[in-house]
């Protein structure tokens, strides 16, 4: 009886050097808490900025929520959740660009802008899967076309029509977006960088084996948690600013 109550056991072992099934783990409660903290610190802010924590609240809630479901999947089948992976993207990455959109929204961003970078980030990620989960033989192909998505992503925030709007808020505005231009730029770099490493035959190498889901993983939490942080921090700055001139 004991044994066939341990056989049914729902909590899936994880052996201690698995340092996968770790940063799986620990990715999870770090989106976990960043989600209780946006969330619960919305209400200190002015109005106005209160819609653009509740989207850090839910790209964090969003990741949180998948990363329940890969950690297990992982911890299950010993594979990558590339399917939940992409699901996850595929929402959280669209807010993110939401994210650009609110904070611009002070110097008159359209809704057309917003809508251009989702559209992006949508088709790089639906190409990326595509290269990654289905026509692995034309990883190259789908890889090149997500990489020009995510370039002209680059190109609208760092020199684009993004970029003026912020010049036209300036401030704090200003030092935001460009923080979160280099995530962007920097951060974001991470994904492409594993996909290669994880395409058979071109650099497996390269991480001299470090899997391709730590790396995103890792890439996870510096993305999300950061970006949530930069714009916590704009909301604070810019509530303080305006108690300060009131
Ligand atoms: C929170 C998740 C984030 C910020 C995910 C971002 C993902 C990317 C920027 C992925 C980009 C890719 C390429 C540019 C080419 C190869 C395929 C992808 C999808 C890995």
């Amino acid at each position: 009886m004991g044994n066939l109550i341990t056989n049914l056991s729902l909590v899936a072992k994880m052996a201690p050097d698995d340092y996968v099934g770790f940063t799986f783990f620990v990715g999870c409660m770090a989106m976990m808490a960043a989600a209780a903290f946006f969330f619960l610190s919305m209400n200190q802010f002015d109005r106005k900025w209160r819609t653009s924590i509740l989207v850090s609240g839910l790209i964090t809630f969003i990741a949180a929520v998948h990363y329940w479901y890969m950690r297990d999947y992982w911890a299950t089948n010993m594979e990558s959740p590339t399917f939940f992976r992409y699901v996850d993207w595929v929402l959280t990455v669209p807010l993110m660009c939401v994210e650009f959109f609110l904070i611009l929204r002070v110097a008159g961003a359209k809704k057309s802008l917003m809508w251009k970078l989702i559209a992006l980030s949508v088709i790089m990620l639906v190409t990326g899967y595509f290269g990654e989960a289905v026509y692995r033989d034309a990883a190259w192909f789908w890889g090149l076309v997500s990489g020009i998505a995510y370039f002209a992503i680059v190109y609208i925030i760092w020199f684009g029509e993004a970029k003026k709007l912020a010049e036209n808020a300036g401030g704090a505005v200003l030092k935001a977006h460009k923080t979160l231009c280099w995530f962007v730029l920097v951060g974001w770099a991470i994904y492409p960088l594993g996909y290669m490493a994880g395409t058979p035959g071109w650099y497996e190498g390269w991480f001299s084996g470090l899997n391709m889901d730590v790396i995103y993983n890792i890439g996870d939490a510096i993305n999300k948690i950061g970006f949530g942080l930069v714009v916590y921090n704009l909301a604070t700055m810019a509530s303080s600013g305006e108690k300060a001139a009131a």
